[in-house]
């Protein structure tokens, strides 16, 4: 016999889960965002957090509670989409969890069971925000991020990044890949692996990193090629998005979803970190890099594409919008997953076109305040003259 709180529980979550995602009135004709985020804690099965027994759990407690589901990889195969979301438990570590929907922008449901990686790295403690690659080659490959204890410095806090390795068919089976080692680089978060092969080789989107939280002296997104992934080295990073004094990518910025191909180049969906009194600000910004060498930056719209706004802004790490995930489904539809604030997650859905006219015909940052109010008085004097021809 199950407690009586199951069933209301239940019916609380299988209401979210049936509840139709709706545009919001925002407006800035490049992307729309909606009112619901598509995953939160409150989408994780409940045999995934209580204990359903009454014998072990009379008081139908919260044995094993879940904090937050946020940066998420997704993927489109045959007709469904597919997350696999950080999900985050009460005992901070995270792990993956394969959630489904038949749209993209609601009735995201969780498999049974999260994800259990192949224990190859005694050393590692948390692992998340995983970008899910179709490659070239015929598997779906998961990059994310493998933490470690940094037992070399006398500091309880201090840590190591690298880029872990998966892959896949089915999102079912996966087998685990040695981490990936840059040979110039000490640390590495938010790698991602490009679609297809680069001269023959594997090609990474990396982000060299002194440090676990500070990128030192990593100039931005690096690019770097690999001959054979199962044991992939990178021995060279060459640097495609920079950072960039007083801009949002200052403090570091980060690979974010897989680059998507379009005709005038591939589209890259990134984040961009700035310190502010108030701690760091993460957006979304966007770049386009050649399609035959897609670690040269061609296009670099000035500012963010997705800031956090409103609700958004407040989280477990608030002012942050981060993103691991997008999917480009052959009609041309783009939808972009991001987390806001470390807590849960959000869909914006635009298209291919609208992202490419947006790339390149967005003006660039000029550099200087001079220069944008130049440009901005460039741009009212044609609105100006147009109107006036109306
Ligand atoms: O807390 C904000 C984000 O911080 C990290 O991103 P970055 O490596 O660019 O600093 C990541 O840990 C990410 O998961 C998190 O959302």
């Amino acid at each position: 016999m199950l407690h009586e709180k199951y069933y209301s529980l239940k019916e609380k979550q299988e209401k979210l889960l049936a509840r139709k995602n709706v545009k919001t009135d925002f407006y800035n004709g490049v992307f729309d965002r909606y009112e619901y985020p598509v995953l939160t804690r409150n989408h994780i099965p409940l045999t995934w957090t209580y204990d359903l027994n009454p014998e072990t759990n009379p008081y139908f407690m919260e044995r094993l509670g879940i904090n937050a589901v946020m940066n998420s990889g997704a993927i489109e195969l045959n007709g469904k989409f597919y997350l696999i979301a950080r999900i985050e438990g009460n005992d901070r570590k995270s792990f993956f969890g394969v959630a489904e929907s038949d749209n993209g922008i609601d009735g995201f449901r969780f498999w049974d069971y999260p994800i259990l990686l192949e224990d190859i790295c005694p050393e590692e403690t948390n692992v998340y925000d995983m970008r899910l690659t179709k490659h070239e080659d015929g598997y779906i490959y998961g990059v994310f991020c493998s933490e470690s204890k940094d037992t070399t410095v006398n500091d309880l806090s201090a840590a190591v990044a690298a880029a872990g390795i998966v892959r896949t068919k089915d999102l079912k089976k996966w087998e685990r890949l040695p981490n990936l080692k840059t040979l110039n680089s000490p640390q590495q978060r938010n790698v991602c692996l490009h679609p297809e092969f680069v001269d023959g080789k594997y090609a990474f989107y990396t982000r060299p990193m002194d440090d676990f939280i500070e990128t030192g002296s990593g100039g931005g997104i690096g690019f770097g090629l690999c001959d054979d992934i199962t044991h992939a080295v990178i021995d060279e990073e060459r640097m495609t998005s920079l950072r960039k004094y007083h801009t949002i990518t200052e403090a570091k910025n980060g690979a974010g979803a897989v680059p998507i191909k379009t005709d005038r180049g591939w589209i890259h969906i990134a984040h961009g970190v700035r310190n502010t009194a108030a701690g760091l600000r993460y957006v979304i910004y966007a770049f386009a890099t050649d399609l035959k060498d897609p670690g040269k930056v061609i296009a670099e719209p000035s500012g963010l594409l997705i800031g956090p706004r409103g609700k958004e802004r407040v989280g477990d790490v608030s002012n942050v919008v981060f993103t691991n995930g997008a999917i480009a489904t052959d009609n041309g539809d783009v939808y972009i997953y991001y987390a806001s604030s470390d807590t849960r997650l959000h869909v914006a859905t635009t298209t291919v076109d609208k992202l490419v006219d947006y790339v390149f015909n967005t003006p660039q940052d000029p550099g200087r305040s001079v220069e944008c109010v130049q440009q901005r008085c460039d741009f009212i004097k044609k609105n100006l003259e147009f109107l006036s021809k109306q």
